[in-house]
């Protein structure tokens, strides 16, 4: 059924792609949220849409309805069959991505909010790991580059909001490589400690690293980012551009503080109707949704704390709360609001007079002119998350301060905090200080209150979301600078520590890692750099080389042609060179035979360019040559009769290799030459470092995890076992360079 939607999803964004070239313009912007800017409910009248509230979706709006384009999302409910989402005139298109109920249940109240919520907030103890959550998580978010990848609008500015969708990225970029793919992520990015108890942080961060841009509200939690993916994925970082590279991709990142719809706001402010009060009643003032990272309870702690340091507030000021209700299905929240009623009812009933309650709690949702009257009127806003990415409503508080100035009490650990430097600080935890603030800004003068309120307006005016939108634009539009270059003063810095004083082994592969990637074997020639580099590492004596490829072990001591170097040809099956015993592996007689039938045998899928590398006993099926839609279906025949020939098929770059199941590989091969050469106390008496580009090195990067530094070479597309990635060729050679020119151990 999917299939069919997604082809129906094709034609319509082909048709719009039309209309819009002939009418000309800047390039279309595909939005992909969670939600549609609408939801879709269902009556007996039938599927209806409520428009949702909400500055994102009143700033993007006019964009994608100047540009064109899509918005991508879940409607909201799980579709039966032969409904579909009621159109309404819609100015840009919208592709809804169909989800159940359970997948609901599993990606968003799951994953998304019992494990990504409370982690990225810094609150881990609260935070659930659940393989089957994960498990929906990654469905949804393939299906959800699915919908995005059969837009099939190169030219598109993809833009991905929030962290619902940090594996689409990826996703869309293997289904559509050349798109221009930007995120922003609406919460706190946690510190490296508190991101790496995810069990999935690393799919997390790759699926990321494959934006063009991703956006964060401040400096801290883009910084928090880059270093995540330094320390868990091993990619090279400049913390002062901003960049990431991982593997051949290179990231920026950015920071984008969001506004809010300042005039919208201001103007609600000035026309809404004066409830009427109390004379001499002040209100101070809290709205949020209800959530434990809104620090609801301990707000009430602290109004209670300023009843008791300052009577002289008893009877004079109440504390108005609303909370909207929200994610109820997480247990979590049910017990949040249990909390929340028991707390307001202790405190009511320990001060309360005939005539005046302390605190007023309304637990629902309240129209936009009702609201931006109560904060008109608030003479304080309590705004005390314990942690929050940005904050909307001290912004919203500050835009309906059209009145008599009021004071705006704002929580550090709110990313408002970074930008709105005129509000009264405190730490939510702290509820001596945060009733302490409360009284400062209840006994704060008039002139003191207009100038800090001022200052805050005028700010939050000129950076409305309209800005932050556009600001966002302007930087996805922008193609951004690549890292430079590896150099050796950075290889340094990684191996310098690691090798001091120790002889080095140096294992290296050849095709990817010491030359680029040919489309024939015989054409991936060592460059004569790479050749000196590679010749000045072997000639000093505390340092071995070893070079481990799939080519046959002949194919391979010819090429390079240094006759100093270790060899293992074969994945290892085959190994030669000084200090080292003369090694074959004992089964490999039974398949030469067999090899030679299975070359007879992929003959018959050698279409469109494919060929087959005799390796003796084992060989490569190449398909580099056949054009990528055509690939799979060659390889998968070829992978039958692999297997059927009794080889196991494994995937390499553009090929598949048939390797005799033998328990042999580049792992077992690196650990013979260590044990040969060094004897089994080896690791006590030398370092080593082995770098290699593709799959089967991964053998040997997991074998060495902990024994040595490892470094994978090239594209980024899966998780490795590397301790870091090297982005091509060039930065193997300023490694071999550092490691033949570096200081002689002090002996
Ligand atoms: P939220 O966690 O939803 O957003 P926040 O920025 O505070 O948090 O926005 C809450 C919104 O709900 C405000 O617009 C507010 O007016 C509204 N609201 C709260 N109580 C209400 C009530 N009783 N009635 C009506 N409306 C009510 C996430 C991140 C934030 C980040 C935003 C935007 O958690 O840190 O600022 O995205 O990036």
């Amino acid at each position: 059924m999917l299939r069919g939607y997604l082809d129906s999803v094709a034609r319509q964004a082909e048709k719009a792609t039309e209309t819009r070239r002939s009418a000309g313009g800047e390039s279309p912007l595909v939005v992909v949220s969670n939600r549609l800017p609408f939801t879709v409910t269902r009556s007996a009248q039938g599927l209806e849409r409520r428009p949702s509230p909400g500055g994102l979706v009143s700033a993007l709006d006019p964009v994608l309805r100047k540009r064109g384009g899509t918005w991508i999302g879940w409607a909201g409910l799980e579709l039966r069959e032969g409904e579909r989402i009621p159109a309404d005139h819609d100015e840009y298109r919208i592709a809804g991505v169909p989800l159940s109920d359970a997948e609901i249940q599993r990606y968003y109240h799951g994953f998304s909010n019992r494990t990504l919520w409370p982690l990225c907030h810094s609150l881990p103890a609260l935070a659930r790991y659940d393989r089957r959550d994960w498990l929906a998580y990654e469905r949804v978010n393939q299906r959800f580059a699915d919908v995005t990848v059969a837009q099939g609008d190169g030219s598109a500015v993809v833009w991905i909001q929030d962290y619902h969708l940090m594996l689409a990225p990826e996703r869309i970029r293997m289904g559509a490589p050349d798109t221009r793919l930007t995120f922003f992520f609406h919460i706190p990015f946690p510190p490296y400690d508190i991101f790496r108890l995810c069990p999935w942080d690393r799919e997390l961060l790759q699926g990321l690293l494959a934006c063009d841009l991703v956006g964060f509200h401040v400096e801290g939690y883009a910084q928090n980012f880059l270093d995540c993916a330094e320390r868990r994925l091993g990619a090279r970082v400049d913390r002062k551009n901003r960049l990431v590279e991982y593997g051949d991709l290179t990231s920026q990142v950015g920071v984008f503080p969001i506004g809010i719809e300042f005039d919208a706001y201001e103007d609600a402010a000035r026309k809404a109707s004066d409830p009427g009060r109390r004379p001499r009643e002040r209100v101070v003032l809290g709205v949020d949704r209800l959530d434990y990272t809104k620090g609801i309870p301990n707000r009430i702690g602290a109004f209670e704390r300023l009843l008791e340091l300052h009577p002289e507030h008893r009877e004079n000021v109440t504390f108005l709360q609303l909370a909207v209700p929200s994610r109820s299905q997480v247990a979590e929240y049910r017990e949040l609001k249990r909390e929340i009623d028991e707390l307001v009812g202790r405190v009511n009933g320990r001060f309360a007079s005939a005539s005046w309650s302390p605190i007023r709690y309304l637990y629902r949702s309240v129209p936009r002119d009702r609201l931006a009257a109560m904060y008109r009127d608030a003479d304080v806003a309590l705004v005390t998350p314990l942690r929050d990415g940005m904050n909307l409503v001290a912004k919203e508080y500050v835009a309906c301060q059209v009145g008599e100035p009021g004071v705006l009490i704002l929580s550090r650990l709110a990313g408002a905090a970074e930008t709105m430097r005129e509000a009264l600080f405190v730490n939510p935890y702290d509820v001596e200080e945060t009733a302490e603030a409360i009284h400062r800004a209840l006994t704060m003068d008039a002139e003191e209150r207009a100038s800090r309120m001022a200052a805050l307006r005028r700010r939050e005016r000129r950076d409305d979301v309209e800005a932050w939108v556009q600001s966002f634009l302007e930087a996805a539009a922008e193609s951004h600078e690549s890292l430079q270059p590896v150099t050796e003063d950075e290889v340094e810095g990684w191996l310098a520590g690691y090798i001091r004083d120790y002889r080095l082994v140096l294992f290296l592969d050849y095709d990817g890692t010491l030359t680029p990637l040919r489309g024939h074997p015989s054409e991936a020639l060592l460059s004569p750099e790479m050749r000196k580099a590679l010749e000045r590492c072997a000639e000093r004596d505390d340092t071995e080389v070893a070079i481990v490829s799939g080519r046959s072990i002949g194919d391979i001591q010819k090429i390079v042609g240094h006759p100093e170097l270790i060899y293992a040809g074969n994945h290892g099956l085959e190994i030669e060179g000084p200090g080292v015993e003369h090694f074959r592996h004992d089964d490999l007689v039974h398949y030469r035979e067999r090899a030679e039938s299975l070359v007879e045998q992929l003959s018959e899928v050698e279409e469109r360019g494919a060929w087959t590398e005799a390796k003796g006993p084992t060989l490569t099926f190449h398909v580099r040559a056949v054009p990528e839609k055509l690939r799979p279906e060659i390889l998968d025949r070829a992978r039958r009769i692999m297997a059927g020939a009794g080889y196991q098929p494994r995937d390499a770059h553009a090929a598949l290799e048939a390797r005799p199941p033998i328990g042999w590989d580049k792992g077992r091969a690196v650990l013979h030459i260590l044990r040969d050469r060094f004897g089994p106390s080896w690791s006590e008496k030398v370092r080593v470092i082995y770098v290699g580009d593709d799959e089967t090195d991964e053998d040997a990067f997991r074998f060495l995890a902990g024994l040595s530094l490892t470094f994978r070479v090239g594209s980024a597309e899966t998780l490795t076992a590397a301790t870091r990635r090297l982005p091509n060729v060039a930065a193997v050679r300023a490694l071999l360079e550092w490691i033949a020119g570096r200081r002689s151990p002090d002996r």
